[in-house]
């Protein structure tokens, strides 16, 4: 009968991907990094992971000796285990495994990642988690032979207690990295863009007190901007009826609260003068939340935005995004960007085109992006990976497109630079998506009512017999910024009837073009309606872009993309050569002649 009960909580635990609460603001607490080296064994058929059976060794008392998460070694010459993390070679952490090695590059499957650590001044009175930046796309994170948890979803973090079972010395913690596509999963099967495995983002061992704050907020109200809100979650015995403290040095401003039983307070806080953050003024406050036994810090700005009929208001006043679509890749040195170096490249770039606004597609960036972002004055779009065709009627499916929403807003709900949630891309119209995506839109304005919220919708093409083009969507009601592609001019239509085209668009809300483009190789050069040249994008770009300077309601642009990125669909040899072609700038970081075609566009709008 214990068997059967132990058998039952395990693969209760196993099938549940239920993720402990995030951590707010890792970089600021007491940590060290376990970035570096990561020995790592390839394992396409999950041996490490089901014994012959295929049962999970996880979901058994004794996991059998090939279950790679024990990290097994022979115990005399006469042993024989079948695997060995220490003669095994290593990636990098962070980073995906397809840029590191060339056999990777095509790699999907499992790999095992295997770090060993000591905790110098190791302290028995704390609490202490494994945090990770991202993992795509399914992690199992054991330590020290037990598991800690698993964790779906490619491009959120996560966190894991591991005070039980930390020691001073030798500890090693082993992440079984699965990143196969899978049609139920979020992204489903096909996307375009590279599926990069690993472990893509930072891994830090964060040492907490046994109470400590795991969570806060601090943003400026939506309709009264002398009025700041925010909330205070803790965690641990001691967290209920504990005191907490909010202060803003620069503002003269400490305030004192009590947490509810369950460590939990919302407050208000009355401000008289305050700077706002805007593009043009980047201000952030340094803000210090305090509780007994912890303190956190973090640089916030304060900023307002929101829609009045068809334009957006950034502190009441109207803005013109003059954006660009980003994917996350270095693309000079090739694969996943995780660091602020390569934030730097990417929206130093972005900058130099002109732009104030960023489209971080299709999923949620590392968080680099928009702390960078919030200290450059650069706005931000955030986008769900619900992309293209998901199982729209299987609910588990909305729970991983729900969970990885929360997760991203979770994280970045402090930063004044992100502006828009969007739920999803090119998704096609059904009654079911309408109800997935509506249900996103209402989980999303429950956590964060200070954003607007979007998706990338299609346009429907042109009425019959004219140069009319429509969108219609029931989806656009749910919205507040109604954006959506258009490829007029590449993927259909005529690039010589581009300038005729004209937008009925009736709903009264602003417009953002998601995303424009046309393909070209860097350095090729012909005619300009020779597809592939230089000449041929530069064109689609100066016919299109006066034309939806046109759209009545045109809020701001994103045009597809700031960078060629690497992509499975893309095969056409010698012009894609596994790679998007619509970049600005190539894969080794030239700029081509459309790029100079929009900066001049966007140095007209600011004149
Ligand atoms: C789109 C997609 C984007 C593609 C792009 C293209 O509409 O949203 O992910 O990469 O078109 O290049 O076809």
């Amino acid at each position: 009968m214990k068997q059967i009960i132990i058998g039952i909580l395990l693969s209760l635990s196993a099938l549940s991907y239920a993720n402990e609460p995030l951590i707010q603001n890792p970089q600021s607490r007491k940590s060290f990094s376990l970035n570096g080296h990561w020995n790592y064994i390839i394992d396409m058929y999950e041996t490490g992971y089901y014994n012959y059976r295929m049962e999970p060794h996880d979901n058994t008392e004794n996991p059998g000796a090939s279950a790679f998460f024990l990290n097994q070694k022979p115990k005399s010459k006469r042993d024989r285990v079948e695997y060995n993390f220490d003669s095994a070679p290593t990636l990098l952490v962070p980073g995906d495994w397809n840029s590191q090695k060339e056999n990777l590059l095509y790699y999907e499957g499992t790999i095992w990642y295997k770090k060993s650590f000591d905790v110098e001044n190791y302290d028995r009175a704390k609490r202490y988690f494994l945090h990770f930046g991202a993992v795509n796309y399914r992690a199992d994170v054991y330590l020290n032979g037990k598991k800690l948890g698993t964790h779906k979803g490619g491009f959120t973090p996560f966190n894991f207690e591991m005070t039980h079972l930390l020691k001073d010395k030798n500890n090693f913690v082993i992440v079984k990295v699965d990143n196969k596509r899978a049609a139920d999963e979020v992204p489903t099967l096909n996307t375009d863009w590279w599926n990069y495995g690993g472990i893509t983002r930072d891994v830090t061992v964060l040492e907490v007190s046994s109470t400590f704050i795991e969570d806060y907020s601090l943003q400026l109200d939506k309709e009264n901007n002398k009025l700041l809100n925010g909330f205070i979650r803790l965690n641990g015995d001691a967290k209920a009826f504990s005191k907490v403290n909010v202060s803003i040095p620069e503002l003269k401003l400490t305030k004192e609260f009590t947490a509810d039983a369950n460590g939990f307070v919302k407050f208000q806080i009355p401000v008289k003068k305050i700077d706002y953050w805007s593009d043009l003024n980047p201000k952030l406050y340094e803000v210090i939340f305090s509780s007994i036994s912890d303190q956190v810090i973090d640089a916030i700005g304060f900023r307002q935005i929101k829609t009045s009929g068809g334009d957006i208001l950034l502190n009441g006043k109207k803005i013109f995004l003059k954006g660009i679509s980003i994917h996350e890749e270095n693309v000079m040195r090739g694969g996943r960007a995780y660091s602020m170096e390569d934030a730097t490249i990417l929206l130093g770039w972005a900058k130099e085109l002109g732009c104030n606004y960023v489209r971080l597609a299709h999923y949620p960036h590392n968080e680099n992006m928009v702390r960078l972002a919030d200290k450059m004055g650069i706005l931000v779009w955030e986008e769900n990976p619900v992309y293209w065709t998901i199982q729209w009627e299987n609910l588990e499916t909305y729970s991983k497109a729900e969970q990885q929403l929360k997760e991203v807003i979770s994280r970045d709900k402090n930063r004044a630079s992100v502006i828009i949630w969007s739920m999803a891309n090119e998704t096609p119209q059904s009654e079911e998506r309408l109800s997935f995506l509506t249900k996103l839109a209402k989980t999303t304005r429950e956590m964060d009512n200070t954003r607007l919220i979007s998706a990338a919708l299609e346009d429907h093409g042109k009425k019959e017999n004219s140069n009319i083009m429509i969108v219609e969507d029931k989806f656009a009601h749910v919205v507040d910024v109604l954006s959506f592609n258009q490829y007029y001019g590449w993927y259909g239509g005529d690039i010589d009837n581009i300038k005729n085209i004209r937008w009925e668009i009736d709903i009264n809300k602003p417009v953002i073009i998601s995303e424009f483009g046309a393909g070209a190789l860097q350095g090729f050069h012909a005619d300009n309606l020779t597809v592939w040249s230089e000449e041929h994008q530069e064109l689609l770009y100066q016919e299109t872009l006066p034309t939806l300077a046109k759209i009545p309601n045109l809020a701001g642009i994103t045009p597809w993309i700031l960078t060629d990125f690497r992509s499975p669909r893309r095969t056409l040899i010698p012009y894609q050569n596994g790679y998007n072609r619509k970049g600005l700038i190539s894969e080794t970081g030239n700029r081509k002649k459309a790029f100079y075609t929009l900066q001049k566009f966007y140095q007209q709008i600011q004149k």
